[in-house]
């Protein structure tokens, strides 16, 4: 089998020899980084998934049965379309197909960064499979690291084909970054937090996945069109790791209040399913946790990306002026240890500005938990905390707030810290919760059934085969 029959692209990858010696060097080491750092066990079983075979509507959600090390991760750029820049000050110009030479370093930060996300999240989920709470939760989780592989190769093709030697040496550094590891740990912060129980896993696709949804949203207006159609195909398969993230804590609740409904104490810990408390306590760690990853309110970083035309807005198309300057935001900072409202250059904000397009999201995502609980009728009801609370990047780190966003003292914060936050024996409990369902159609005391199969499939449908001799090794 030649390497264009091993990888489906439409980047025409059969006829770039250098291009296909690059990635050809690399495959072998990112299958085996695959073995080692993806789904513990597993490998060898036949688990039903999604594949893209080519951007058409009709070619790039393939399902089948395949064993993960023989997932086909494929390298695929949606169709250039409007190739003119949308933003900045080349707003208007053509998009270049080349990167321009002062913007090097600049835009290989960015990819690498990006690119640098994509194996993490594999590493913080791979013990998961081993106490999946259903096989239908099994097959979505192997769904999400299979594809977060591909968003790895789709930064790799682009530092590969772009970037030369300097490309080929950070496309190496991704697959020696180790999430978690303190000599060499992940870029960026949210990513290397502990993501072994499965609840962690639903915040993360919750709320970390959704900053991918937006980061990806900014550089899909790049105008270097190979990172905007990369980014843009990369933005389908994102919306399924949100459908999981949202559509399993919702589970979570859905079970967590029925319990506690049926209990004369509310008491749901004693059945076997996770407390209200304790979720509430999971959405205020991941959720600011997450806020992070949007970096400083003001960051001369954003303004210049902006200014370059390399990283834009979400949704540019919304706003009537795309080059942002001579204007002015408005947004809480502190100053002299007190939060105060301050207004700066727009292009200054632009972290900020993305962050406000991510709450309002994850707002939405809240009241549809919230109309869920209702559904069951208990009266507890979920919240996001303020964007202040627990920051450890931008204006608000360093400081203490409580989730309502009022300023309080560290000692405060200590002593109420465990109510807010889970607790070392929280984790514990929710662990001894994890024990994996493998029958087809059942489910863990902790979570209620999805509403409906994978593609329309029954209810028992065998998402992942254990009929293999060698399979769950
Ligand atoms: N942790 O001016 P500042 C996804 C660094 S998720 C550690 O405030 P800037 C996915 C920053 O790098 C999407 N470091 O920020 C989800 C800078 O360092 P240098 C990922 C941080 O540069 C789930 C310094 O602090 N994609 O796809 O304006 C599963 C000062 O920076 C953090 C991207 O992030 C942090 N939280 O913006 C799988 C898009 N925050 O350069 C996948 C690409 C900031 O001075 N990245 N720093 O050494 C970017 O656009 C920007 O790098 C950031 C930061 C938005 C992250
Ligand atoms: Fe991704
Ligand atoms: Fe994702």
């Amino acid at each position: 089998m030649t390497l264009t029959d091993q990888i489906p692209n439409n980047v025409d990858l059969g006829s770039d020899r250098k291009l296909m010696r690059a990635l050809m060097r690399w495959q072998p080491n990112f299958l085996s980084w695959w073995r080692d750092m993806g789904p513990e066990g597993f490998q060898e079983n036949q688990v039903w998934l999604r594949t893209a075979v080519s951007v058409e509507p009709s070619g790039w959600a393939h399902y089948d049965y395949v064993r993960m090390p023989e997932y086909r991760w494929g390298i695929f750029l949606t169709p250039a379309e409007n190739d003119v820049i949308t933003f900045g000050d080349h707003a208007g110009e053509p998009k270049w197909n080349e990167v321009p030479g002062e913007l090097r370093g600049v835009l290989r930060r960015l990819i690498v960064t990006q690119g640098d996300t994509e194996p993490a999240s594999v590493e913080q989920q791979r013990t998961l499979g081993r106490t999946a709470p259903s096989l239908y939760d099994l097959r979505n989780i192997f769904q999400v690291n299979v594809e977060e592989g591909r968003h790895l190769w789709a930064m790799v093709h682009l530092l590969h084909q772009y970037f030369g030697r300097d490309g080929r040496e950070e496309a190496e550094a991704l697959l020696m970054r180790r999430s978690g590891d303190p000599d060499t740990p992940r870029i960026l912060s949210t990513f290397n937090e502990r993501t072994d129980d499965w609840l962690s896993f639903f915040m993360f696709t919750t709320f970390t996945d959704r900053d991918g949804k937006f980061q990806l949203s900014a550089l899909s207006e790049s105008g270097f069109a190979p990172l905007a159609r990369a980014t843009k195909f990369m933005l389908t398969e994102e919306a399924f790791h949100l459908f999981c993230g949202e559509t399993g804590v919702e589970r979570v609740l859905r079970k967590s209040a029925e319990v506690t409904m049926q209990d004369p104490n509310g008491d749901a810990r004693k059945y076997g399913t996770i407390d209200l408390h304790t979720i509430q306590k999971y959405i205020n760690f991941w959720y600011s946790s997450s806020l992070d990853l949007f970096g400083s309110e003001l960051s001369t970083n954003a303004a210049d990306c902006f200014a370059a035309s390399i990283k834009g807005r979400h949704r540019e198309d919304r706003y009537e002026d795309h080059k942002a300057l001579g204007q002015i935001y408005t947004l809480p900072m502190m100053e002299n240890g007190k939060v105060t409202m301050r207004e700066v250059p727009m292009r200054t904000a632009l972290n900020e500005i993305l962050r406000d397009e991510y709450v309002k999201d994850c707002e939405r995502v809240c009241t549809r938990w919230n109309a869920a609980l209702a559904e069951t009728g208990i009266d507890f009801r979920v919240t996001l905390p303020s964007r202040s609370f627990r920051r450890t990047v931008g204006t608000f780190a360093g400081y203490s707030f409580d989730p309502q966003g009022k300023l309080i003292d560290d000692a405060t914060y200590r002593a109420k810290q465990d109510d807010w936050l889970p607790t070392s024996s929280d984790y514990e409990f929710v662990r001894s919760l994890m024990k994996p369902v493998y029958e087809p159609g059942k489910y863990a005391s902790w979570i209620a059934p999805p509403q409906k199969g994978v593609k329309g499939q029954p209810a028992d449908y065998p998402y992942v085969r254990f009929d293999n001799e060698h399979a769950a090794e």
